[in-house]
């Protein structure tokens, strides 16, 4: 008789032998939301909830992947690595290639000039195929990056399996290439950064127009502090919608303002901001100042008082979200508000919106009260039960076997 409760394998899909595990971090974003595209400042961290690829060698020229969450392979040839014949979940691998194979056109984006090291060098022209099978732990919709986790995991076993040594950076860049050109949503560079540079106990502390990137001592476990996630089962989506309006009006605001990015401007330019732009629009670019010096304020309050006293800056960064930023939904203001309520130090929606997950800083003795609240409150709203889980900061990609 079948076990159905054994899940299936990579030998269950393929017969070529493994070379190796790889995998990456989801990640949660402490905060600095919808900053990255604005060249601005971010502070994720990579979460203890990983995507592994188990990779096999071929002989011939073929990628193919196959995973525990849905049942077929899905294939394509390196020589033949084009977007428009990529669809479903397997172009978040596919694309990793393709970004891979096109990197050097694209040596003068921002990203790729940022991160440095020589794209010529990157050469698929002799590259062997291989069959890859995919289990994941980042749940996909909730605004963890379940994507970058799939892409960073890929990217990093493609790197060493093809020998190609270019840093963490420039994969980053090569995983947001994926998801613009590849998948097809106009997303910045933060959540591959966090799932490549993550490490534990730590935040990334992301300058998005230089790549900086500085590790940040978050502290949590030290001061009796959780990390709750409240999943409100909304699911969102980055390629539609909301995100790409959002994205246009930051760059709309920047160039009526006479800037390249948002980033360019401060608390002195709000007045001159909200004379010369439309309600909407300096609504918009109010958030993105404001939320750029809350990261660092953030990072700051963190290396100085240490985690009890960043609070208040998630709860500020939330009602930026909600209010100027317009990304927030009823079920996440819900989480928010009730665990503010019932013992959070602070709490915000995280990523980028319109659905996914808040996130509450909770001390470890209140956390049972505030899961409690929040269902609750989710009851007599009548919104579907929201799920809860707590998070650590955790290593980013690596090789596992
Ligand atoms: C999503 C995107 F993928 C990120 O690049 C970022 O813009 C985020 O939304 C909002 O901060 O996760």
């Amino acid at each position: 008789m079948t076990d159905t409760t054994t899940p299936r394998g990579f030998a269950d899909v393929f017969d070529t032998e493994v070379v190796g595990r790889w995998s990456a971090p989801g990640r949660v974003n402490l905060i600095g939301e919808h900053t990255d595209y604005n060249d601005g400042f971010v502070l994720p961290f990579a979460i203890d909830r990983r995507t592994t690829v188990t990779v096999g060698r071929r002989d011939d020229r073929l990628l193919r992947i196959s995973s525990t969450f849905e049942e077929g392979v899905h294939e394509i040839s390196l020589d033949a690595l084009d977007p428009a014949s990529m669809s479903g979940w397997s172009t978040y691998a596919f694309g990793i290639a393709w970004a891979l194979s096109v990197a050097a056109q694209h040596s003068d984006s921002p990203a790729f000039a940022a991160a440095g090291g020589d794209l010529t060098t990157i050469d698929l022209s002799t590259a062997r195929g291989l069959d890859l099978f995919v289990d994941s732990e980042v749940p996909v919709g909730a605004g963890l990056s379940s994507s970058a986790a799939l892409e960073c995991a890929v990217a990093v076993a493609f790197a060493e399996l093809w020998s190609i040594d270019v840093n963490r950076s420039t994969l980053a860049a090569v995983g947001q290439l994926a998801e613009n050109d590849a998948v097809g949503a106009p997303t910045g560079i933060m959540d591959q950064s966090a799932s490549l540079l993550g490490q534990a106990d730590s935040g990334v502390f992301l300058d998005c127009r230089s790549l900086d990137a500085d590790v940040v001592d978050l502290g949590f476990a030290a001061a009796g502090l959780e990390v709750l996630v409240i999943d409100t089962n909304v699911e969102h989506a980055h390629a539609t919608g909301g995100y790409v309006e959002r994205r246009s009006s930051c760059e709309k605001g920047a160039a009526a303002l006479g800037v390249t990015s948002l980033r360019d401007l401060d608390a002195g330019d709000l007045e001159r901001a909200e004379e010369t732009l439309d309600d909407e629009t300096f609504r918009r670019v109010r958030h993105v100042i404001t939320e750029n010096q809350r990261v660092l304020d953030t990072v700051r309050t963190l290396r100085t008082e240490g985690p009890l006293a960043i609070g208040r800056l998630l709860d500020a960064s939330h009602v930026s979200m909600r209010d100027d930023f317009e990304i927030s939904v009823p079920e996440l203001d819900l989480a928010v508000a009730t665990a503010q309520a019932t013992g959070a130090l602070g709490a915000r929606m995280t990523g980028g919106g319109f659905g996914g997950s808040a996130i509450a800083l909770v001390p470890a003795e209140a956390r049972a009260a505030v899961e409690a609240a929040v269902v609750a409150a989710f009851a007599d709203a009548a919104y579907t039960a929201p799920t809860l889980f707590t998070v650590n900061a955790a290593e980013g990609a690596r090789r596992d076997g």
